[in-house]
């Protein structure tokens, strides 16, 4: 059997509406190379990502540097399971434990996994330090969050796109408004509350930010209450909004971490949970696990993709990009701009429609003049470049943004 070679952007979106499921409506565009902020189509297009895979790519896309690990470690072992001892774990394990502070980390492939991982090891802290009476776990949990597709995580959702038909769901969570610590408060009262379950930023709800202090806020009242502050950073954090964690902008330290996305710089799936020992060791060996978590060759990507971050000072670059762009897009004077909002580089506007033309038709226009960027939501646009992006370089694309806006006029 032969492989089909793709020579046209058409063919290649019809293969995939043929043979791939539909479980997306992508932007007609199809990507065949990237290198820093840019990508190519097949027809040679050069592009702005502005959508970085979701903040996966805040390296750049095919860094030199994590692409090298990635290739010297391939040729070494790739995949040894934990049945056994590698030589890469160990070294990778101390590296972002002391990078980000934690006694322990456990390593997993994707977000959803990495959430699912923290929700059990809330859960049995709860049983094994707080006391909980056996299956009487409680997590409290945001609306609008969005913590990956699993049944349990899509059982915390309000969003039917997410849940519907998908049941039955699993029981055990309470859902509160987000970026409202009254009813944070509320739900504390129930002894049987073990954690809360937070995005610092909601970035699919459309990069909603709560109010200074909220954070820090509910994990004051977490404590009060002896109940974990988990925070989702797989989207928010690894510099994207000016800082590591984009908890570290309120000083707080989540009692567990939660990490994926660009912990590889979006070569492969790399997702981690740090927490200190009397919430990490709770599990035993055994208890929980996976295949191709922690493999050698993601612990070489992960040290590297965290080495560039640093290196390159990335998080210091996001926080000065990020208030060009607000300040820029905040100058636009368009009906179709209802809102500028974000930190760092993890930004959106809220897109009024107009003259019957709305948030996908911008896409499409910028798509056309050389940006990419999506919807979320139907009426907000997300833009997240990769941070490596120069600052001349933010510039051109800010101008082709703003013009695909005001074409709508
Ligand atoms: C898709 C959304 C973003 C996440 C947070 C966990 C996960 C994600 C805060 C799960 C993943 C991805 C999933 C991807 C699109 C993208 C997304 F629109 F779906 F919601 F970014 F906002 N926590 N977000 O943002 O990580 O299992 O995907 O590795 O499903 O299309 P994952």
């Amino acid at each position: 059997m032969e492989v089909a070679k793709i020579t046209s952007s058409q063919q290649a979106m019809d293969m995939e509406a043929r043979y791939g499921a539909h479980n997306y409506h992508p932007l007609g565009v199809v990507i065949a190379r990237g290198k820093g902020p840019f990508v190519w189509d097949v027809e040679g297009k050069k592009y702005f990502d502005f959508l970085s895979a979701y903040s996966a790519v805040n390296q750049g896309h095919c860094h030199p540097k994590i692409v090298g690990a990635m290739i010297d470690q391939a040729q070494k072992v790739t995949l040894t399971s934990r049945a056994f001892y590698n030589d890469c774990l160990g070294p990778y394990e101390k590296y972002v434990t002391e990078t980000f502070g934690y006694d322990k980390v456990l390593p997993m492939n994707s977000g959803a996994e990495a959430d699912e991982t923290a929700l059990k090891l809330c859960r049995r802290w709860g049983y094994d330090k707080k006391g909980l009476p056996e299956n009487q776990a409680k997590i409290i949990v945001c609306e609008g969050n969005f913590h990956g597709r699993t049944i349990t995580i899509v059982s915390l959702s309000i969003d039917p796109d997410a849940y519907k038909g998908f049941g039955p769901f699993t029981p055990g969570f309470i859902k509160i408004p987000y970026n409202d610590v009254p009813a944070l408060e509320k739900a504390l009262e129930d002894p049987m509350v073990c954690g809360f379950l937070v995005e610092p930023i909601q970035g699919e709800a459309g990069v909603y930010v709560p109010d200074d202090g909220y954070l820090k806020k509910c994990y004051d009242l977490c404590k009060k209450h002896n109940v974990l502050f988990i925070a989702d950073e797989v989207q928010t954090g690894i510099a994207r909004t000016g800082k590591m964690l984009a908890c570290d902008h309120e000083g707080v330290r989540p009692d567990i971490l939660i990490l994926g996305k660009a912990l590889s710089g979006g070569t492969m799936p790399v997702s981690a949970v740090l927490a200190d020992d009397d919430i990490m060791l709770n599990i035993k060996p055994g208890e929980h696990g996976s295949t191709f978590g922690g493999n050698p060759v993601a612990c070489r990507v992960g040290i590297a993709a965290l080495e560039v971050v640093k290196e390159e000072k990335l998080a210091e670059r996001a926080e000065y990009l990020g208030k060009i762009f607000r300040d820029e897009m905040s100058k636009v004077n368009s009906p179709m701009i209802e809102k500028v909002r974000g930190k760092g580089l993890l930004n959106a506007i809220i897109i009024r429609p107009t003259n019957g033309k709305e948030a996908w038709d911008v896409c499409v226009k910028m798509k056309e003049m050389g940006v990419l960027a999506k919807p979320t939501h139907q009426h907000i646009i997300r833009f997240a470049p990769p941070l490596v992006i120069s600052e001349e370089e933010l510039r051109e694309a800010i101008e082709i943004i703003k013009k695909a806006i005001l074409s709508f006029e």
